[in-house]
């Protein structure tokens, strides 16, 4: 064989094996070109149905503006697309990405992104740092699928992650998720403030508070009450549900749990295997995400904390699944009855010379002494401790006119619970709260103290009235 004949005997070798490759390859070549469609949180763009990869254009831009973290508290807010979260960016495996990120003319700081779904260095830090008024592109083949973060890297990386850049990228797996119902995107982060939780006015950045770790607010989606109230996500009973989750951090870990709800899978991390089933509390690590899917069988509000407990309930990490639809009593029957419960042998010991009387309040002092400390052990976690009440979950008690209007209302309320729509300073609530196991006396005593306190000018409430009331229903 002479060195021609040889050399197109390699060639031939090599164009067959390559063509073999193409044959084997059951994803095509790189095709076409689009622009990609970004969505603010809770929404997720459509699932990608394209089967071959393309070249898909994003436009981001930064911003930093004032806008609300909690009611009456306001905040600058640096952002990926003017929100926080910033906007889901949805590409499928293989895609060619061509990223433009532009920031805004009245920026006043630099900014750039780092896409935990880039493979090279800095995630894109390097080649997208942008000054105000100005935008860079860089480009990227989306490698390897699973829900990744991105984040701003620019000095100091901290502040800016803290002030709200951060947001989920998917590369979806070429064979695609699995279809479901409903699809949400939940980002948990948390905000250090010059002033405490829930104090009013626009909020300075604290840089001590956020390397001691020591967060005034963690949040989803940006702001308390994000997804409450009537932005709660939703669902009808029967929906498969998947649902994003992100955590920008800065620090924290999220315990992510929907109360009265199981994952029935869940993708650890963020990956692309649904590694676990049926699971209670998963962790989503500070730049990291996880999703989780399950299938709702019962109407009801189903809470979604950090179960972090006191983040949920103290520093705003609630939000809410409404699903609507048909009961189903075996799955859930709710309550059926309640009965006096006496341990046999008897749980009530005779003291002799009969039991201490409970304390009763002779004056008005007294009983807002002892309103005070029934408030605090049994109404403050949701109320909130100067009565101002969660936006979006738990109606205020300062200056509401239902308490105010109607005090006999407000007994039934404590000693029956409460339920069901009702409209508190012309805000609507639809919530549950449970009935409180208080005598007459501890009754009167919390309801004087909240119809006394925080600004509110109503009467004293007497155990008698309470009797009254009980012995009328
Ligand atoms: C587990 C949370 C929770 C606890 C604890 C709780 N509440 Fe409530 N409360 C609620 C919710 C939710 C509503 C609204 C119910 C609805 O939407 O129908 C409510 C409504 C009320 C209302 C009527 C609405 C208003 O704002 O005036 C009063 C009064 C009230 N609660 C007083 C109390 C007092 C006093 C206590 C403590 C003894 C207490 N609550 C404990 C959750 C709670
Ligand atoms: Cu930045």
């Amino acid at each position: 064989m002479n060195r021609s004949t040889f050399t197109s005997f390699v060639l031939l070798i090599l164009v067959s094996g390559s063509f073999l490759l193409t044959g084997c390859q059951s994803d095509p070549q790189i095709s076409g070109e689009e622009q990609a469609v970004l969505t603010y949180a809770p929404a997720v763009p459509a699932a990608i149905t394209r089967n071959h990869p393309t070249k898909v254009i994003i436009e981001l831009e930064t911003t930093e503006e004032v806008k609300r973290l909690a009611d009456g508290v306001e905040y600058t807010f640096w952002t990926f697309g003017g929100e926080v979260p910033g906007k889901f960016i949805r590409v499928r495996e293989g895609d060619f990405v061509e990223f433009h990120l532009n920031n805004h003319p009245d920026s006043k700081m630099p900014h750039n992104i780092d896409l935990h779904a880039v493979t090279g260095p800095g995630g894109g830090a390097a080649s997208s740092f942008t000054a105000p008024g100005t935008g860079s592109t860089f480009s990227f083949t989306a490698a390897n699928p699973g829900l990744y973060v991105y984040h701003c890297a620019t000095a100091p990386v901290g502040m800016h992650v803290a002030n709200g850049m951060y947001g989920l990228i998917l590369v979806e797996p070429k064979e695609g998720l699995p279809p479901v119902d409903k699809e949400y995107y939940v980002m948990q982060s948390e905000f250090y403030t010059g002033g405490e939780y829930g104090e009013p006015g626009l909020q300075p950045f604290d840089m001590q508070k956020a390397v001691d770790e020591d967060a005034d607010y963690v949040v989803f989606n940006g702001s308390v009450g994000a997804m409450t109230g009537d932005n709660a996500i939703t669902a009808e009973v029967g929906d498969r549900v998947r649902l994003y989750i992100g955590n920008g951090g800065p620090n924290l870990v999220s315990s992510f749990h929907v109360i009265g709800e199981i994952f029935d899978l869940v993708y650890t991390e963020g990956g692309t295997v649904a590694n676990q089933e049926n699971v209670q509390t998963t962790l989503v690590p500070a730049g990291g995400s996880a999703m989780v899917e399950f299938t709702v069988d019962v109407p009801g509000t189903f809470i979604l904390v950090d179960h972090s407990i006191f983040r949920a309930f103290n520093k705003g990490a609630l939000g809410m699944l409404t699903v609507t639809g048909e009961e189903d009593l075996d799955m859930y029957s709710g309550k059926q009855e309640e009965t006096v419960y006496l341990p046999e042998g008897g749980a009530i010991q005779e003291i002799p010379g009969g039991a201490p009387e409970p304390p009763t309040a002779q004056t008005i002092a007294e009983r807002m002494d002892a309103g005070a400390r029934i408030y605090a052990a049994n109404c403050a976690a949701c109320h909130q401790p100067e009565g101002q009440g969660l936006a979006g979950a738990f109606p205020p008690l300062a200056g509401s006119d239902y308490l105010l209007e109607d005090t006999d209302r407000a007994i039934r309320a404590l000693i029956n619970g409460l339920s069901g729509p009702i409209t508190v300073n012309g805000v609507d609530y639809n919530g549950v709260m449970p009935a409180v196991r208080l005598s007459d006396e501890e009754v009167a005593n919390v309801l004087t103290f909240i119809n006394k306190s925080w600004g509110n000018d109503g009467a004293e409430v007497t155990p008698s009235t309470v009797t009254r009331v009980r012995s009328s229903h």
